[in-house]
C-alpha cells in the first residue's frame, strides 16, 4: 500500500464519521484492516480523527445533539468490526489483572471507554464493565464483591469530574482505597487531576491505558513482595 493509499484510507475513516453514515463504517473499516493498516490506526488516525472534530463542531454549535448522536453511531459501527478483530486476539491467554471499569454518576459517554476495555482485554486484561452513569456506591459495592486489581474511571464531562473524586473519597471511607489502584480518564482529565484527588494513575487514551495497567500491576506486586 502506497503512502498515498493509506492517508486516502485515513480519511474515509474519519468522514465516514463526519458524515453520520453508519451503514457504510463498517465496510470502510474492513478495507482499512484488508490493506494492512492496524486496529489501532483505524481507531486513532481514522475514526477518532472524525469524532473529534464532530464534537468541535458541536462545540462552535455547527451541529447539534441528533448529529452528534448519529456520528457516534457511525463510530460504534466502525469499532464494532475493530472489536470482533481484537476478541479474536483475545484468547489463550494469562489474566494479566482484573478491571472494574465505569462511566460515572451523571455521564452517559460510552465509547472511549468501550476501546480501552477493548484494548485492556486484548491485552490479557480481564474487564467487568460497569456501565454508564454509574453511581458512586455502585463502584464501592463492585470494589468489595469482586476485589479488582484496578478501578477505571471514564468521565467525558467538566461536570462529571467531581464524581471520579467522590469515588476516591468513597472507597476510603468504606476502608477499601489501599486494596484497589484507581486509573482514571475521558477527554477533560489531566495528569494534574489525577494528582488533585490522589488517583493512582491517569491515561490520555486506550493504548496508554493498557502501558499504565500494566504499571500499576508491576508496581502492586513490587509492594506485595516487599
Ligand atoms: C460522541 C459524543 C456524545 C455521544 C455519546 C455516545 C456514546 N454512546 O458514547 C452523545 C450524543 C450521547 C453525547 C451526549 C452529550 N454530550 Co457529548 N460528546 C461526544 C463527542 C463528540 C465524542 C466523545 C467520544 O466518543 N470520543 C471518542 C473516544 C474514542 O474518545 P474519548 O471518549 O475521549 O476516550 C478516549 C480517552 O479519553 C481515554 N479514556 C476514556 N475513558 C477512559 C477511562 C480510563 C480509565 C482511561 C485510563 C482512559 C479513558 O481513552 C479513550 C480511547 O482512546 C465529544 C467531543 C470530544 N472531542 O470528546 C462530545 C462531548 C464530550 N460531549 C459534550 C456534551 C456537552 C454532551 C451533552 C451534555 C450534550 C447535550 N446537550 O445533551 C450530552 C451529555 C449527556 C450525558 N449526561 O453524558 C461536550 C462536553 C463539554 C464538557 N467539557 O463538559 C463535548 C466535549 C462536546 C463539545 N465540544 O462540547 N455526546
Amino acid at each position: 500500500m502506497s503512502e498515498i493509499e493509506r492517508e486516502r484510507l485515513l480519511a474515509d475513516l474519519a468522514q465516514v464519521v463526519i458524515d453520520s453514515d453508519p451503514d457504510a463504517a463498517p465496510e470502510i473499516v474492513r478495507k482499512a484492516l484488508a490493506a494492512g493498516i492496524s486496529p489501532l490506526d483505524v481507531l486513532e488516525k481514522g475514526l477518532a480523527v472524525g469524532i473529534a472534530e464532530i464534537g468541535d463542531r458541536f462545540g462552535r454549535e455547527e451541529i447539534f445533539l441528533p448529529e452528534l448522536v448519529m456520528a457516534s453511531e457511525a463510530m460504534r459501527a466502525g469499532i464494532d468490526v475493530l472489536k470482533a478483530n481484537w476478541d479474536t486476539m483475545t484468547s489463550q491467554r494469562t489474566v494479566l489483572g482484573h478491571v472494574v471499569l465505569g462511566t460515572v454518576k451523571g455521564d452517559i459517554h460510552n465509547i472511549g471507554k468501550q476501546i480501552v476495555m477493548s484494548l485492556l482485554t486484548a491485552n490479557g486484561f480481564e474487564v467487568t464493565d460497569l456501565g454508564v452513569d454509574v453511581p458512586t456506591a455502585t463502584f464501592v459495592e463492585k470494589v468489595m464483591e469482586l476485589q479488582p486489581d484496578i478501578v477505571g474511571l471514564s468521565a467525558l464531562l467538566t461536570t462529571s469530574l467531581p464524581h471520579q473524586r467522590a469515588v476516591i473519597e468513597a472507597l476510603k471511607e468504606a476502608g477499601v482505597r489501599d486494596q484497589v489502584r484507581v486509573l482514571i480518564g475521558g477527554s477533560p482529565v489531566t495528569a494534574e487531576w489525577a494528582e488533585v484527588i490522589q488517583a493512582d494513575g491517569y491515561a490520555p487514551n486506550a493504548a496508554l491505558a493498557v502501558d499504565r495497567a500494566k504499571q500499576l500491576m508491576a508496581a502492586s506486586a513490587k509492594a506485595e513482595r516487599s
